[in-house]
């Protein structure tokens, strides 16, 4: 593969979103490979040698092979210079400071709340069904949003202030998220949601990620 061609994986599901919406904040060209989730295309072999999780998303840049949506998203902030308006830090503190919000939304804002609601609401055929699972972590999910309202009401319009950064990207995708499975969003976030999703970089890739459904539907 030529050395800077970018390749992506997956579409239609939240985590590929981010992907989408960091390639398209970077404004770089790519391809992309319309694999679905749970729909077989992760499980045959070619996909499951470049993704041994048989997950999505993927991204290829050049001979890289990468996984995970937080880590991909990382990465092109490290790779190509950022946009204007783009916090990109390159210093340790800086770097540290946009990681520790990456990993709060990864962690308990995704991988402890709403998949857990995902798992045992929206897939009870595979996971079973756990409703008292299922409320406890929508209560966990306010709970730790309340710690975002504050700072996105302190910080300003994003984040980190007047500067978008890849913790927004993130961020954003949780809180359409759980729009999504009908959890009602703090009005300091729900007018953050509204703000983040006038970028023409998420509308271009809500387009591209989201074939069936409009802004509207997720909300
Ligand atoms: N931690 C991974 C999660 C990836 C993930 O769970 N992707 C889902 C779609 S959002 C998937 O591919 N599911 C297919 C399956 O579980 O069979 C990431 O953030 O990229």
């Amino acid at each position: 593969m030529p050395e800077d061609q970018i390749t992506l994986w997956g579409h239609g599901s939240g985590r590929a979103m981010r992907v989408h919406w960091m390639l398209q904040e970077l404004g770089l060209e790519y391809d992309v490979i319309p694999v679905g989730s749970r729909t077989g295309e992760t499980l045959t072999e070619d996909y499951t040698r470049l993704n041994p999780k048989q997950k999505i998303p993927t991204l290829q840049h050049g001979d890289l092979v990468l996984t995970e949506s937080p880590a991909i998203i990382a990465y092109l902030a490290d790779a190509f210079d950022p946009p204007a308006g783009f916090y990109a830090p390159r210093d340790p503190v800086g770097r540290a400071k946009v990681n520790e919000w990456c990993v709060f939304v990864a962690m308990e804002l995704d991988a402890h709340s709403l998949y857990v609601v995902r798992r045992h609401e929206g897939l009870p055929e595979i996971y079973g069904a756990a409703p008292h699972a299922v409320a406890s972590a929508k209560e966990y999910y306010l709970k730790q949003l309340n710690a975002v309202a504050d700072r996105v009401e302190s910080a300003g319009t994003y984040l980190f202030g007047d500067a978008f950064s890849i913790a927004d990207i993130l961020l954003m995708t949780v809180l359409d998220w759980g729009c999504n499975v009908g959890i009602k969003l703090p009005s300091a976030l729900s007018d953050y949601q509204l703000r983040v999703g006038e970028r023409p970089a998420y509308q271009r890739a809500f387009a591209l990620n989201y074939t069936d459904r409009t802004i509207a539907d997720v909300r």
